[in-house]
């Protein structure tokens, strides 16, 4: 079964130099696209007939060479699936090439020279749900594993991209079919009707505890969804960039003894004590005539609020110490928080103590960074040590779930008050609709553009 009948052609892997890079075709003529150009012996001079002398799903290796030139282009590994049981339920060609853009580009060239056009973002993969092996909301969940930024996230998705999040839906659904047929019965045959609309708002009800269930696990999958931010925030000079660095283990913001050296916000990621952060560098805050710095210092309370947590650095040196400046922005900050005290190696020349409220530590020497790095992953891990779910909605479904839970909560209330079944009707309608859009059962052309716009070609 194919839905289009052109084919299309992408690199499915990301750019760059990499061991291995993906080619994958597919479509109706797949097979007739790729055969001119593979040959299974380096000297062979017939190409390969895909269609006729391949076997299905297994790996062959030979070479893709360029008949016009004469030319080997890459020696590579083919795999041929033909429909409907592939990723795209079409004809499905991939090529497994060395990761060289130059070679991987090379093949493609010569296959859009034969027959298919360049795929577009996420297509290979709207034609998985247009041809109905997945579907919306398994299709929504490969890019979100694909572009997954936690740990967590991965395993959300991954739960979502097998079904585990449809099936429920899909239960959800039976349910009120059943619940809608039953009533139009009622509607034509009110003589036959034994039970009363008491056992109508007892499923509604069960409905509607369900759908609270996925909008709760949605709120509780949030913060594992997102990255955990850390901000460096404190005076100029006091070492955040030199902070920054040192966490990183690289030169990434320029660092000098000049008051005023970071002007704009510097991010860095880094994996701490397994889980993937993300580190932001910012303009130190002091009250300054300097338009840059001014912006840069802006730009500092930007990042603090989409922060999850701020570190305040200071210095051991007094006079550089907390200024009223940053103390008052430490009180109306309302994330985690708490001091950090750098440049500890100077602590023996320095007349300041340790305060007991400051983490010390040495961006130099690297003293205290190990301690750090744990103290910031045991703040994630409280912070997130709520309810792990197994599942949960993405933000789409959530809004089309707490559409379709208004219109439950409607029809119940209608059925209460004895309100004619036809009108109650309605109201269940409106909400299947949203169950619906949820599963991709009902979608419009702007809809599936937007979702698999956010993919990337090949996938
Ligand atoms: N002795 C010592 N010096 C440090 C340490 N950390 C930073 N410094 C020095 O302090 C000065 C300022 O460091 P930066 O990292 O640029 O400070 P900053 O807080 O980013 O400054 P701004 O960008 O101006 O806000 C530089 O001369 C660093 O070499 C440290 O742990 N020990
Ligand atoms: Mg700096």
């Amino acid at each position: 079964m194919t839905f289009s009948s052109d084919t299309i052609a992408a690199v499915a892997t990301p750019p760059g130099i990499g061991g291995i890079g993906v080619l994958r075709v597919s479509g109706e003529n797949a097979f007739q696209v790729v055969s001119p150009f593979f040959f299974q012996k380096r000297d062979a001079q017939k190409a390969v007939d895909l269609e006729k002398e391949l076997k299905a799903r297994q790996v062959v290796h030979g070479y893709i060479k360029d008949p016009i030139h004469a030319k080997i282009v890459d020696e590579v590994l083919l795999i041929k699936m033909p429909a409907p049981n592939s990723y795209t339920c079409e004809n499905i060609v991939e090529i497994q090439a060395h990761g060289s853009s130059m070679g991987l580009y090379g093949i493609l060239e010569l296959l859009l020279s034969n027959g298919c056009r360049l795929a577009e973002a996420g297509e290979f993969t709207k034609r998985a749900f247009l041809n109905g092996r997945i579907d919306l909301s398994q299709a929504e969940a490969v890019q979100e594993l694909i572009s997954a930024q936690t740990m967590e996230s991965a395993a959300l998705a991954s739960s979502q991209m097998v079904g585990v999040l449809s099936d429920q839906i899909r239960s959800l659904r039976q349910t009120l079919l059943s619940l809608c047929a039953k009533m139009e019965a009622e509607i034509d045959f009110p003589e036959d009707v034994a039970e009363k609309e008491e056992t109508d708002s007892h499923i509604l009800q069960a409905v509607e505890r369900k759908i609270q269930e996925l909008l709760t696990a949605y709120e509780e999958a949030k913060s594992w969804r997102q990255e955990f931010q850390i901000a460096l925030v404190g005076a100029p000079n006091v070492g955040k960039s030199s902070l920054l660095n040192a966490l990183l283990k690289t030169q990434k913001a320029i660092v000098t003894d000049i008051p005023g050296t970071t002007r704009d916000a510097i991010e860095g990621n880094i994996w701490m004590q397994g889980t993937p952060m993300t580190i932001v560098d910012t303009a130190g805050i002091r009250t300054t005539k300097d338009v840059i710095e001014g912006l840069g210092i802006a730009k500092t309370m930007d990042v603090i609020e989409k922060s999850d947590l701020v570190l305040f650095v200071t210095d051991v040196d007094p006079v550089k110490e907390k200024t009223k400046e940053i103390h008052d922005l430490f009180s109306k900050t309302m994330k985690e928080k708490f001091w950090v005290q750098n440049k500890s190696d100077l602590l023996e020349s320095s007349s300041i103590k340790k305060t007991s409220a400051s983490f010390l530590i040495s961006a130099k020497t690297g003293e205290g960074l190990s301690q750090l790095q744990k103290k910031i992953a045991a703040i994630r891990e409280k912070r997130f040590s709520t309810v792990r779910p197994s599942m949960a909605p993405g933000l789409r479904h959530k809004a089309l779930l707490e559409d379709a839970n208004e219109r439950f909560k409607a029809a119940r209330h209608q059925l209460q008050e004895n309100i004619p079944r036809d009108v109650v009707l309605l109201d269940l309608r409106l909400g299947m609709e949203s169950i619906d859009r949820i599963l991709g059962l009902s979608y419009d052309a702007d809809l599936l553009n937007e979702i698999f716009s956010q993919f990337c070609i090949g996938k």
